[in-house]
């Protein structure tokens, strides 16, 4: 077997978003795409000696990228490289492995809740020895890489077989093939009372839970039917498909509707779930009770100590600035710190790492724990498992009665998909020019209280983060937040999201439509978004 060297040039936009280097499949297989990223990412981690974890979510041209990236941790002289059976890893157990293994790191393969399949979406993005995704400083270096790369390395060989757990050797690397999901499900045991869920299956509680043919199948048929007892077809679409069965692994109200119908319709069980493609989100639903992502970190927060491993309390609460105030209020009643960050869970490693915040959460369907340095889906569900086995009440008590302590904070998202790039950048730096000149005028009966560009200082190392979202903050607490997403592609995408508080237990009810009237024709209004992108209505909302 022999290392090349081979001679590439630049490609144009390898720019890692939110969550990596997202593209449209058939670009991500072009010529020398994923060799020049892959090699960027070493040019700026350094593979000599190391040892690198591997894994994906299972979508189409993971199996292949596997065998690419192999090669090419090889010829450039990494020591070893840990990889799921099957090229197949979620994210938060690579996240684990990572940590477990105590490795310099580790490579991704997936598009999160993108689409998959020859003309949908594929990723990669790289895991910093802390097992959390890498920081800003470090994917800005990985971009610069790409722009000035001349060449790459690879070895000559034969696919390595990722069918069967074991070593191998790759051209004197070592290769350890691993079951992707035990070294998982232990962790997942050592923080919940599995005796407690076990008992509540056993009594009859019913559970659906959706894997959307994406990767955690294997994860929650393994915890969920065969170590906890629960019936055999709970996990539903639980194989994993290159093109997850044409389904959109994006575990939302829209995307999830054959659960949501299940869960609102008669005979409905007592706990529903979804899991996004990479494992990392979850969508919890009570029956007739669903559970928005802010409620449900705020619920987990306000709980975590009746599961074992969160027993001696929380160091604090992290959420990310779009993502409801529901959890301070908790963080707030429990006297312990709350901290809100950008949007992306690279933003939330340093304060695990620091020992200030213990859970974390973000409203687009992402919870989380110290316990890894991703967000985890169904480390989510078993701890709402793990609650349900402990309270013994319904979703919707459970939901309720936070609201009556709290308060409820009533929240959305609506995003507007595909808007043509200049129209989008074109709104937001109109809307950026206005802020100025917001405060102290009144929208739609609300006084403006504040209007800013968010800008985040990390109160670890300092580092600075600039225009991650404008915010208008009303004087009732009410909030308009506006950012585009970094992790589409195709054109952009506009999330509004929106937030009002209401203390009044009478009107907790209400459709989070309707409680939000006010604030969404506010939002319109101020950011002229018809005028800008000709869009009157949003594609999903959330
Ligand atoms: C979206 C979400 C964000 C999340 C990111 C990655 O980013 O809004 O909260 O962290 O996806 O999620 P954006 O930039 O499109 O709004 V996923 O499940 O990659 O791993
Ligand atoms: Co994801």
């Amino acid at each position: 077997m022999s290392v090349h060297i081979i001679a590439t040039t630049p490609i144009a936009g390898q720019k890692p978003g939110t969550s990596g280097l997202r593209k449209k499949t058939p670009v991500f297989m072009g010529r020398h795409y994923l060799e020049n990223f892959v090699q960027s990412i070493f040019d700026v981690v350094g593979a000599k000696g190391k040892t690198f974890v591997l894994g994906g979510d299972g979508r189409y041209f993971n199996d292949r990228a596997a065998q690419v990236i192999l090669r090419m941790a090889a010829a450039n002289g990494a020591a070893r490289v840990i990889v799921g059976q099957g090229a197949i890893l979620s994210t938060p157990a690579a996240s684990h492995l990572i940590r477990l293994n105590k490795t310099d790191g580790g490579i991704i393969m997936s598009a999160s809740h993108n689409p998959g399949g020859p003309n949908e979406d594929f990723g990669v993005k790289f895991n910093m020895p802390n097992g959390g995704p890498a920081p800003e400083a470090v994917t800005e270096a990985m971009y610069a890489r790409t722009t000035e790369i001349t060449q790459y390395h690879i070895v000559e060989s034969q696919d390595v077989d990722l069918s069967k757990v074991g070593r191998t050797s790759l051209a004197g690397m070592t290769v350890d093939v691993v079951d992707p999901v035990a070294d998982y499900a232990a962790l997942m045991e050592s923080l919940f009372d599995f005796n407690a869920i076990r008992a509540m299956f056993k009594s009859g509680f019913r559970m659906r839970f959706d894997a959307m043919c994406a990767v955690t199948g294997p994860y929650a048929t393994e915890i969920l039917e065969n170590r906890l007892g629960a019936a055999k077809g709970t996990v539903v679409h639980g194989t994993p498909l290159p093109d997850f069965g044409g389904m959109h692994p994006d575990p939302n109200p829209i995307w999830a509707k054959e659960l949501m119908d299940e869960m609102f319709g008669a005979d409905a069980p007592d706990f529903g779930a979804a899991s996004d493609g990479d494992g990392d989100r979850n969508m919890i639903v009570g029956r007739n009770a669903y559970v928005s992502p802010s409620d449900s970190l705020a619920v987990l927060a306000a709980n975590a100590t009746l599961a074992p491993g969160y027993k001696a309390g929380l160091k604090g609460v992290a959420r990310s600035m779009p993502t409801s105030a529901a959890a301070d209020r908790v963080a707030a009643a429990l006297k312990i710190g709350s901290y809100e960050t950008p949007t992306g869970w690279k933003f939330f490693g340093n304060l695990l790492d620091a020992g200030k915040a213990t859970i974390c959460g973000e409203e687009s369907f992402g919870t989380g724990s110290d316990h890894v340095r991703e967000k985890d889906g169904l480390w989510a569900v078993l701890m709402w498992l793990n609650i349900l086995a402990v309270r013994k009440e319904s979703v919707a008590e459970i939901l309720t009665s936070h609201w009556s302590s709290f308060g409820r904070n009533f929240y959305s998202r609506h995003d507007f998909e595909a808007i043509p790039t200049e129209k989008a950048d074109a709104m937001m730096a109109a809307l950026r020019a206005a802020l100025p000149s917001m405060p102290g005028h009144q929208v739609e009966g609300m006084m403006i209280a504040d209007a800013d560009d968010f800008e985040y200082t990390d109160p670890v190392d300092g580092s600075v983060s600039r225009k991650q979202g404008v915010r208008i903050l009303f004087e009732d607490g009410s909030r308009i937040v506006l950012r585009l997403s970094g992790t589409g592609t195709e054109g952009a995408t506009l999330r509004l999201y929106l937030e009002r508080y209401e203390e009044d237990p009478a009107k907790f009810g209400l459709d989070p439509q309707i409680a939000l009237g006010p604030v969404i024709r506010a939002a319109h209004g101020l950011a002229r978004i018809e005028e800008h992108t000709g869009r009157s209505a949003p594609d999903v909302v959330t």
